[in-house]
């Protein structure tokens, strides 16, 4: 298994906080750092809430929001990697000068037509991410013929189209989009048959961390959501899945030890050795 974790850094404006942009970039450096401690590989930093329903927001406003994070974290945390989560060639084209090394982007590069040139010429990874419709609708009515058959046709496509763009194809990553205009249903069956992707030839990222799906199957509210998210994040990559991006990095990277002693002997004995 020996799951990477990408840890979820978010400089979204806090509601209750009076500090403006400084005190949310400090908490988000801050808590970044903590991740990285922790056993993030990849620190994900983005401006903007793809939650359903969510507003968007200026590249402005946005690149305001993660330059600083990201030059922070880069400067004190140079052995961890850092992505930006955005779908905005001005925002990637800022954070990629702050150090970031990877855009994630949930609309697969078809949202802003300058940004996978942008990726191809910086040489950045990209993860390329499903999803059906746009956050503000995503989950009305969404519907496939076979969720797994249909996701796997639109990512491949979605890498043909990058390559096209001068994108290396070792430099693409692949995430089904978990939550992102899919049922409950929807999700737990990409969950089940991940390893079908693997088809495509590239990595697979996956996110399920604190997502509503779990709280439809736990009744646990975004706050107590962390036995949910462990339990399908380490089954991503038991089932196919090279990295899984979380909020609470410190209790995947034990639940992936244990995962991988029991799993792996020599991993085991490895760590009998030590004990
Ligand atoms: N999920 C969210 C945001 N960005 N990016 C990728 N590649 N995969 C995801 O599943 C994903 C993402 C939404 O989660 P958040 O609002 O808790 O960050």
């Amino acid at each position: 298994m020996r799951g990477r974790l990408m840890g979820i850094v978010n400089v979204t404006p806090d509601s209750f906080s009076d500090g403006g942009l400084f005190l949310d970039s400090a908490r988000a450096i801050e808590h970044g750092r903590e991740l990285a401690a922790e056993g993030a590989e990849v620190l994900d930093v983005g401006g903007e809430s793809t939650r359903p329903g969510a507003d968007p927001v200026g590249a402005e406003e946005e690149a305001a929001r993660v330059v600083p994070v990201i030059e922070a974290l880069r400067a004190r945390e140079p052995a961890t990697a850092v992505s930006i989560d955005t779908s905005k060639a001005a925002v990637a084209r800022a954070a990629i000068a702050a150090g970031a090394g990877t855009v994630n982007d949930v609309t697969a590069l078809s949202a802003d037509a300058d940004l996978a040139g942008l990726c191809a010429e910086a040489g950045t990874d990209v993860v390329l991410m499903h999803m059906q419709g746009s956050p503000r609708t995503m989950q009305e009515h969404p519907a496939y013929d076979d969720v797994v058959d249909d996701i796997r046709a639109f990512l491949e496509a979605r890498i043909a189209f990058a390559v096209a763009e001068g994108v290396a194809e070792e430099r693409i990553w692949i995430d089904p989009g978990i939550g992102f205009g899919k049922t409950v249903e929807h999700n737990l069956e990409l969950l089940r048959r991940l390893g079908e992707l693997r088809s495509l030839g590239r990595p697979i990222l996956v996110g399920t961390s604190r997502k509503s799906f779990i709280g439809k199957l736990t009744g646990a509210p975004v706050e107590s959501r962390l036995g949910g998210t462990v339990a399908s994040s380490v089954l991503a990559l038991a089932n196919g899945a090279d990295m899984v991006r979380v909020h609470d990095v410190g209790p995947l990277r034990d639940a992936l030890r244990v995962a991988d002693a029991i799993l792996d002997p020599e991993v085991a004995a490895r760590i009998s050795d030590r004990v």
